[in-house]
């Protein structure tokens, strides 16, 4: 059996849907990031980069890194209706689109939660933070004008993973600003949130985002070290 782990304010959510969608049997490991449990000796042996989520195969592997894992549970299950296989005319897209989340959304959210390590004066935080932010908007607007051309979703008319991926980060940045500014993503929100799958972690994530927005109001120099 698989085992993740995860927990609150992390985005192990996205393996658990995929999971979840795939009727994947799993046991969830929960670790507790705000806590500091990702530091302690006995998750650093399983990852020690000190990074959740960590999918461990029925084989023992332990794996990382959150967009590789939902790939990697897609093709090994051949969840084909989340994924389109190599052979498929559709594949280029998607690849696309997971890598541009992963390398140009995901990294730049690091700096919208985290804006203390990326500079060593406090008073710079709410500065990256803004800059952060208005450079994944600018991001999702390029999506944006995509979709509106070729929507509503990320391979047309076609759902994917991709879309959950793209939702997920919207929701921690800022659904309201993302949806009031971004016509065609904020369609996307409502089509992948009205999913019955989806609807429990989407609601689950706005919750979480809120309230992490609140620990990064009252610990102004950083909810986690
Ligand atoms: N590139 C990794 C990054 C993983 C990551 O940053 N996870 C966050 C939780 S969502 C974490 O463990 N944060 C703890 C920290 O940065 O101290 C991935 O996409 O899986």
């Amino acid at each position: 059996m698989y085992i993740l782990f995860g927990g609150d304010f992390t985005r192990a959510t996205l393996v658990q849907w995929v999971l979840d969608e795939g009727k994947i049997e799993y046991e969830l490991r929960k670790i507790d990031i705000i806590n500091g449990e990702h530091r302690s000796a006995e998750f650093l042996a399983i990852n020690p980069a000190g990074l959740v989520p960590v999918l461990m195969t029925p084989e023992g592997d332990a794996l990382y890194e959150v967009a590789a894992l939902m790939l990697y549970l897609a093709e090994r299950h051949q969840l084909t209706q989340l994924a389109p296989p190599s052979t498929d005319p559709d594949r280029g897209h998607f690849l696309s689109a997971i890598f541009h989340i992963a390398g140009d959304i995901q990294s730049e959210m690091k700096r919208f939660h985290f804006p203390h390590r990326f500079s060593l004066r406090s008073e710079d935080n709410a500065g990256i933070q803004d800059l952060a932010k208005s450079l994944v908007l600018s991001r999702l607007s390029v999506m944006n004008t995509r979709l509106a051309q070729r929507g509503p979703y990320v391979l047309g008319t076609r759902f994917s993973l991709a879309d959950f991926y793209l939702c997920f980060w919207v929701a921690y940045l800022d659904r309201k600003a993302v949806c009031t500014q971004l016509a065609s993503i904020a369609k996307l929100y409502d089509l992948v949130r009205a999913r019955p799958t989806a609807t429990p972690y989407l609601e689950e994530t706005e919750r979480m985002a809120d309230a992490y927005a609140e620990m990064m109001k009252q610990n102004p120099s950083g909810v986690i070290s």
